[in-house]
């Protein structure tokens, strides 16, 4: 039979191993007890489970990896006895050993020594810890608590065996089957709950040891099957509450075993207290079964293991820790005991955790991006990632459900992807913002940047600038933007930002223009300052036409030349020629001032001469020089001398300033006019001489003409007897040498001066004497009339 081959083969393996097991080691610590130690209790209420921390230290003295065997199993079973045999411990030691029917183990119980294993002469030694529990289904005991125990013990150990009594029935699979289950989901929620592991999910913790149900007191046959064979037949086939799921143990745990041990005893004193038994007293059959299930047991053996590596003693404790802490939460507590309400609540709540194990990633994202926006394709990337890791979970979760996992599956991948396109939404607002942000930020540094150039500048120098603050603000918008939107949103930003940019810079340009139109304009003012204080010529006496042109030419140019200086950087400006030409034009304008000033400075001078001249005239023509009256030929000679004369010294005096030629000929002009007036004077001073020679015969006529004036009623007719008398009297004595016309100024003066007769010719006016006067005189013209009455 390959079965009795198998057992023979499996005790040589186990002898082996015996063979190879260490003893006093350096692990053998004082601290280590040989004796239960209790790792976990109930608490008063016997509701939830309390670290028993001075004996948890034990743990931390562990050195190297570390396996773990928890006995599990309804109250009362023989749990501890068969940790007792597995321990090789004969009776007396070991656990607590129940005579009665009450529960004697209560809470988790450890081995206070480890065993300390070989199992390959490759790997290094394994330390064992038995693991002893508080039975199930006691009385007053709620399934809770069982619960509480079973997931403990079964999440803590490498290998779990679960210890039933006579025969394998249904209620069993189907308590173990909650038990795992609860478990499963257990183990996830203490892992969501704890935010540290959120980010180091741990697989190892979820996967369940290797389960190996042992049947004690087992006297039937199994029908040649080994027991392995018969436990998985009786798990395929028994009946469901709930037909729509294929539920399994096989599923849930990775590998299990079955293994019968005939009655340890036969005698019922025996049997009441095993504890009593020594190895003698046990049945070969008991001892046979025994020997080959421990050997299986250690064979297969392995640490416990956290991301693929042993755990350490101090790992161990904390996961102890951990755990019943997470038991005590309630993460099993709210789970029901009925399979089909289970297996619901189990797809709702898996579901919602799984939901919430991708809440906690995305707010993990959402922390680590710290406010800032995510680049779009690394979010989705991300969401993939993460959704794929939660689909994980839900698997995990879910496993051996499989129609319950499909539905779920999609409920949460729509629920997630819900989700997540809400944070994508908000992210693209972030970015849009960000945008807006980053144009706002370049735009400021880009005008702290201009603000710091002092203005002004050459325009080229200011355009390169801009070109290259320009470039640089474009260059980093585009690294900081190109991840987080797609390049045809980019142009179109980047299109907003070079409007900005260039906006921003026109403006400084044009403040630019305007600082150098300034510069310029002060420039200008200072070489024209210069200009005048190089013209001025602090003097009353005008200059010399010539040296005050040469004045200004020279000052024109000094000028010119310092505002070309002052302004050499701004030359290529396109204002620059505007603003000499108006500088030039403004020294023209000044020295024509100047050349204005120095002509009114001629025209004074030149009435100074005149002045001098016209004395002159006056001197020369004065009773000093001339006697009168003298006769008119010589006379009128003698004045035309002086009077050019006058003239010449005059010319000469302003000889300097002939370029004036205008303001000269009027000067000379107006002198002529005045030596005029005085040769006039002069002549009528002659003729009041001349009269004044022949007041006689003058007195005479004056009388004549009283005395018939009365016979001439106009004053043409009585001017022209006034005449013939006057005539008649000079036409004797001294006057009558003197030529005619001389006489008849003589007459006409004498006319005028004399106020009797005056008064007579004025007495002859009037309208009607001037009309028939006037005919008289046409007459006269004619030579028809003689005299007139
Ligand atoms: N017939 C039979 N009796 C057993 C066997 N193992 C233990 N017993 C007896 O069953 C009683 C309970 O044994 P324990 O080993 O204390 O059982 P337990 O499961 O640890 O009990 P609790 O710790 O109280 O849950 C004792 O009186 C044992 O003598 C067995 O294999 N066959
Ligand atoms: C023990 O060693 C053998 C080969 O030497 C190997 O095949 C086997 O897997 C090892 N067992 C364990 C438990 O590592
Ligand atoms: C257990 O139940 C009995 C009655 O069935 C009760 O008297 C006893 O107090 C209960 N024990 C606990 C620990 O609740
Ligand atoms: C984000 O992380 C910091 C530490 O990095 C932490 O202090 C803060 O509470 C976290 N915030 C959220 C919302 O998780
Ligand atoms: C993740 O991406 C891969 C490859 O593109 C795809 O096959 C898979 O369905 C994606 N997963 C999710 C959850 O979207
Ligand atoms: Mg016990």
């Amino acid at each position: 039979m390959p079965y009795i081959l198998h057992v023979i083969c499996a005790s040589v393996v186990f002898y082996v191993v015996l063979l190879t097991q260490i003893k006093g080691d350096s692990n053998e610590l004082s601290t280590w007890r040989d004796e239960p130690v209790q790792l976990v209790k109930p608490d008063i209420k016997h509701k939830k489970l309390m670290v028993v921390e001075e004996n948890i230290q034990l743990l931390h003295e562990i050195r190297g990896p570390v396996a773990t065997v928890a006995v599990v199993g309804k109250f009362h079973s023989g749990k501890s006895f068969l940790l007792n045999q597995l321990m090789r411990k004969s009776s007396g030691f070991g656990f607590q050993i129940g005579p009665t029917v009450k529960p004697q183990t209560m809470g988790i119980w450890m081995w206070g020594k480890p065993l300390e294993i070989r199992v390959n002469s490759t790997i290094e030694k394994l330390s064992v810890i038995f693991l002893d529990t508080e039975g199930f289904a006691a009385n007053n005991i709620s399934e809770h608590y069982d619960a509480k125990i079973f997931a403990v013990a079964t999440l803590l150990s490498s290998y779990l065996i679960y210890n039933s009594v006579k025969i394998i029935d249904q209620s069993d699979i189907d308590y173990l089957e909650i038990l795992a289950r609860r478990t499963q989901l257990f183990a996830l929620r203490s892992q969501l709950s704890k935010s540290e592991w959120t980010n180091d999910f741990n697989r190892d913790l979820l996967s369940f040891p290797p389960l190996m149900w042992v049947v004690q007191d087992f006297v039937q046959t199994t029908d040649g099957f080994s027991p392995t064979e018969w436990l998985k037949q009786l798990m395929d086939t028994h009946s469901r509450e709930n037909e729509d799921y294929e539920i399994s143990l096989l599923g849930i745990f990775n590998q299990i075993d079955c293994h019968t041990l005939f009655l340890p005893a036969t005698k019922k004193k025996l049997l009441i207290d095993l504890s009593k038994a020594t190895e003698n007293d046990l049945t070969e059959d008991y001892k046979m079964e025994r020997d080959l299930m421990t050997a299986q047991l250690f064979n297969n053996l392995k640490p416990k293991e956290k991301n693929e590596k042993p755990i350490t003693g101090v790992e161990l404790a904390n996961l102890l820790r951990i755990l019943v802490t997470a038991a005590n939460e309630g993460s099993l507590s709210d789970v029901p005991t009925r399979w089909i309400a289970f297996t619901q609540h189990l797809q709702t709540t898996a579901t919602e955790d799984c939901l919430k194990f991708y809440d906690g990633e995305l707010n993990l994202l959402h922390n680590q991006s710290a406010g800032q926006p995510i680049i779009p394709q690394a979010f989705k990337d991300w969401h993939n990632h993460s959704s794929e890791k939660t689909l994980n979970l839900l698997g995990y979760l879910l496993h051996g459900l499989d129609d319950a996992l499909a539905s779920s599956r999609n409920d949460l991948l729509m629920l997630m992807n819900q989700k997540f396109d809400k944070a994508f939404e908000l992210n693209e607002k972030k970015i849009k913002l960000k945008c807006s942000e980053l144009q706002a930020k370049f735009i400021l540094i880009s005008e702290e940047k201009y603000s710091e150039l002092q203005l002004p500048i050459p325009s080229y120098e200011l355009k390169r600038a801009i070109v290259i603050t320009s470039s640089e603000v474009l260059g980093s918008f585009i690294k900081e933007m190109n991840l987080l939107i797609s390049p045809e949103a980019t142009d179109t930003q980047m299109k907003n930002l070079k409007l900005s940019m260039n906006n921003l810079g026109d403006s400084f340009q044009l403040r630019n223009n305007k600082a150098i139109e300034e510069f310029l304009n002060s420039a200008a003012n200072k070489a024209k300052k210069k200009f005048e204080e190089l013209t001025n010529i602090d003097c009353d006496e005008p200059q010399i036409p010539k040296s005050l042109n040469e004045l200004i030419r020279t000052s024109t140019e000094h000028s010119v030349q310092l505002f070309k200086q002052m302004t050499e950087k701004y030359h290529e400006e396109t204002s620059y020629s505007a603003f000499q030409a108006l500088f030039k034009e403004s020294l023209a304008e000044t020295g024509k001032k100047i050349e204005q000033r120095n002509e009114a400075l001629v025209i004074i001078k030149a009435g100074k001469r005149m002045k001098e001249n016209v004395n002159y005239m006056e001197v020369q023509t004065s009773s000093e020089f001339i006697s009168l009256p003298v006769q008119n030929a010589e006379f009128e000679s003698r004045l035309k001398a002086v009077s050019r004369e006058a003239l010449v010294k005059f010319s000469q005096a302003m000889d300097d300033y002939k370029s004036y030629k205008a303001v000269l000929e009027e000067q000379t002009l107006k002198l002529k006019k005045q030596l005029d007036g005085i040769a006039e004077q002069r002549r009528k001073e002659n003729v009041e001489a001349f009269t004044k020679e022949v007041s006689g015969p003058l007195k005479v006529a004056k009388d004549v003409i009283k005395l018939s004036a009365d016979k001439y009623n106009t004053e043409f007719s009585l001017k022209q007897y006034m005449r013939k008398v006057c005539l008649l009297n000079l036409n004797e004595g001294k006057a009558s040498s003197w030529p005619f016309e001389l006489r008849i100024q003589i007459i006409d003066h004498f006319f005028q001066s004399d106020k009797e007769l005056d008064e007579i010719l004025k007495s002859r006016s009037g309208l009607w004497s001037s009309v028939v006067g006037f005919f008289q005189w046409i007459l006269w013209v004619v030579g028809i009339a003689g005299d007139f009455k």
